[in-house]
């Protein structure tokens, strides 16, 4: 696979998908053919299970009903999407991959590692995320920045010892992988982000660029 596999990840409110906008019209100006997509989601399938999995049913889902439709949807973005971008040398700009499953089905929902790790392979075999951005930021924040924006989904009605664990999750899985990870302070200002995101713009266009 030739081109290069980027993820952005961060609890709520992080603002992955505003900042997602703004690295894929950085990276196109540079005259690179990005793929902007998201997990759960992306193709039209994957789309749908990402509506199970965000509503709010009668029924409560199991733990590992969330986990396998989490990597369900991720199989079918796999085939559909994102191997033939980086097969065609695209730059492949996903918000949240499989970190998010290790935030919030293990971090938050008390998954083991193991078990996630043994999906992963399966479904991904050896493709990870050549860079991932983490965007970082206090709880109480993101929680509000996300209520803002109005009615909540399953995932941010949960209380606050549950988002807590997941950046937990996240920071603990970048502190493992700092040659993968950046991790961006998301808490500021959005110009002091992007400024943040113009200057690994240079390593990105060399690597992209191979
Ligand atoms: N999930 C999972 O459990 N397991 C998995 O494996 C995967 C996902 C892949 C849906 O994801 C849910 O799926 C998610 C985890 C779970 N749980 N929840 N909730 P999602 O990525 O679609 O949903 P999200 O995390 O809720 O996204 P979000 O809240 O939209 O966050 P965001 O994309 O990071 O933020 P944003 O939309 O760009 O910004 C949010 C608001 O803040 C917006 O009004 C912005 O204008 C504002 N904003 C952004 N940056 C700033 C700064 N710097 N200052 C001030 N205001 C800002």
């Amino acid at each position: 696979m030739n081109g290069l596999f980027i993820t952005l990840e961060g609890p709520e409110g992080a603002g992955k998908t505003t900042n997602r906008e703004y690295l894929a019209a950085r990276l196109r100006e540079a005259g690179l053919a990005v793929v902007l997509t998201r997990e759960p989601g992306g193709t039209a399938l994957a789309e749908r299970i990402r509506e199970l999995l965000l509503a709010t049913a009668s029924e409560p889902m199991s733990i590992d009903t969330e986990l396998l439709l989490m990597f369900a949807a991720r199989a079918q973005h796999l085939q559909q999407v994102i191997r033939p971008a980086l097969s065609r040398g695209d730059v492949v700009l996903c918000d949240r991959f499989t970190d998010a499953t290790y935030a919030y089905q293990g971090g938050g929902r008390g998954i083991a590692p193991a078990r996630i790790a043994t999906l992963e392979q399966f479904v991904q075999g050896e493709l990870r995320p050549d860079l991932t951005l983490l965007f970082d930021l206090p709880v109480e924040t993101g929680l509000a920045r996300a209520a803002a924006r109005g009615q909540l989904d399953r995932f941010e009605r949960e209380g606050r010892a549950f988002f807590e664990a997941v950046r937990q999750a996240y920071l603990d899985r970048a502190a493992a992988s700092p040659v993968r990870y950046r991790i961006i302070d998301a808490g500021r200002p959005l110009p002091q982000v992007q400024a943040d995101l113009d200057k690994l713009m240079p390593g990105l266009l060399e690597r992209a660029r191979g």
